[in-house]
């Protein structure tokens, strides 16, 4: 049976790639962090199937004591400070465990088990600025944001560390990705959420910020398993991951609130609250090398990925408002 470690267990990917991984019959340990209060809500239906244990990526002593404890064959880690506006009022501590916590866990690998294969989460932004179109392995990075700078240094760290000590590192390049469990401040889910609960009558307006950017939106159940292809290669490399269509904000709420019957230009409002002070406009991935040598491919599209999420946010939400009722 193999085993990997996931860091990051309790976020989005976290979630789906431990289904995934159980799936395929691997031992899971997912790696979490100290809360005072749990915040298991993505994986309450899978943490009797999994090793959970405390971590930090601040903190090296518990991340090579990890390692040695469960001795895993692959680690993903997914574990970040994720939120791009939250990079710009915490960079420093975006820096710390996005940038830095990458060097953490592949010293950790590196003095207890160089032969333990190694995923990063890096991202589309870094290309920010975009210096091409569309935006592929070799297109030069220009990142937009104290989050995109400490992933340039993550990718490229990780690169080192294969180059340098020959360990199977790979860096996968994924494009935005979503789903019914995405974090309700990203932009897809706080679109979702809140024309849900305009439909239901709990709210009236949207808030939001630049609707001209333009984003490549995939489905996160798709991209986990591009994660795990990437270690089953026999060489390490860095890969491209993303659906290769590239829709605006205005776009994702026209699909979402027309899905839902709604104008959405009665409810929409801009606030520059949420107006960045650098924009990343234009994403859309060639993820040609995954699809020909991974033989990966996405299955879900942006209008059925909507759909996915509008109705479990319709049914989130009418349970919460039964909940209260009954209060
Ligand atoms: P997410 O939902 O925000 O999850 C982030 C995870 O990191 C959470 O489990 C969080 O734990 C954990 N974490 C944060 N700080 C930590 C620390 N100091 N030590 C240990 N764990 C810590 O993010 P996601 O959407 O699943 O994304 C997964 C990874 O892919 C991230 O690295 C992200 O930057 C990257 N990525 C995401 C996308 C995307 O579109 N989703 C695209 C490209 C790359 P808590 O639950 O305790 O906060
Ligand atoms: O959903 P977002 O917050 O995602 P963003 O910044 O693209 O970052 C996400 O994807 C990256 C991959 O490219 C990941 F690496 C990262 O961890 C994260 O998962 O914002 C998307 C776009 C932005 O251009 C933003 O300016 O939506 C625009 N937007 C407009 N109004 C808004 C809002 N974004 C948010 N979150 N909230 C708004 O009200």
């Amino acid at each position: 049976m193999k085993k990997a470690l996931v860091t990051g267990i309790t976020g989005q990917d976290g979630s789906y790639l431990a289904e995934f991984l159980l799936d395929k019959g691997y031992d899971v340990w997912g790696m979490h962090r100290r809360t005072s209060t749990m915040n298991f809500d993505r994986i309450t239906h899978i943490t009797d199937k999994i090793h959970l244990v405390q971590g930090d990526l601040l903190d090296q002593n518990s991340i090579q004591n990890l390692i040695r404890e469960a001795q895993p064959d692959e680690v993903y880690n997914l574990a970040a400070q994720s939120f791009v506006p939250t990079s710009w009022n915490q960079p420093l501590l975006t820096g710390e465990i996005t940038a830095l916590g990458v060097t953490r866990m592949l010293e950790a690998i590196r003095s207890v088990n160089p032969r333990i294969k190694f995923y990063q989460a890096s991202t589309s932004e870094m290309f920010g600025k975009a210096r091409e179109v569309p935006q592929r392995e070799t297109t030069p990075f220009y990142p937009r944001s104290p989050y995109g700078a400490s992933k340039v240094y993550g990718h490229w760290i990780t690169v080192n560390y294969r180059e340098s000590y020959g360990l199977f590192a790979c860096s996968g390049i994924l494009f935005n990705h979503e789903s019914p469990r995405r974090g309700l401040e990203f932009v897809t889910r706080k679109v979702t959420n809140t024309a849900a609960r305009i439909k239901l009558g709990i709210a009236n307006e949207l808030r939001m910020g630049n609707l001209d950017a333009k984003r490549d939106w995939g489905y996160a159940g798709d991209y986990v398993e591009a994660m795990w292809l990437m270690l089953q290669q026999n060489e390490p490399d860095d890969y491209v991951i993303a659906t290769g269509e590239t829709h605006s904000v205005r776009e994702l709420i026209e699909l979402t609130f027309g899905y839902l019957d709604l104008d959405w230009q009665k409810y929409v409002k801009i606030d520059t609250r949420y107006v960045r002070p650098a924009e990343v406009d234009l994403l859309v991935g060639d993820a040609s090398k995954a699809h020909r040598k991974l033989g990966w491919k996405p299955k879900v599209a942006l209008k059925e990925l909507v759909k996915m999420m509008v109705e479990s946010d319709l049914q989130l939400e009418k349970e919460l408002s039964g909940r209260k009722n009954k209060r």
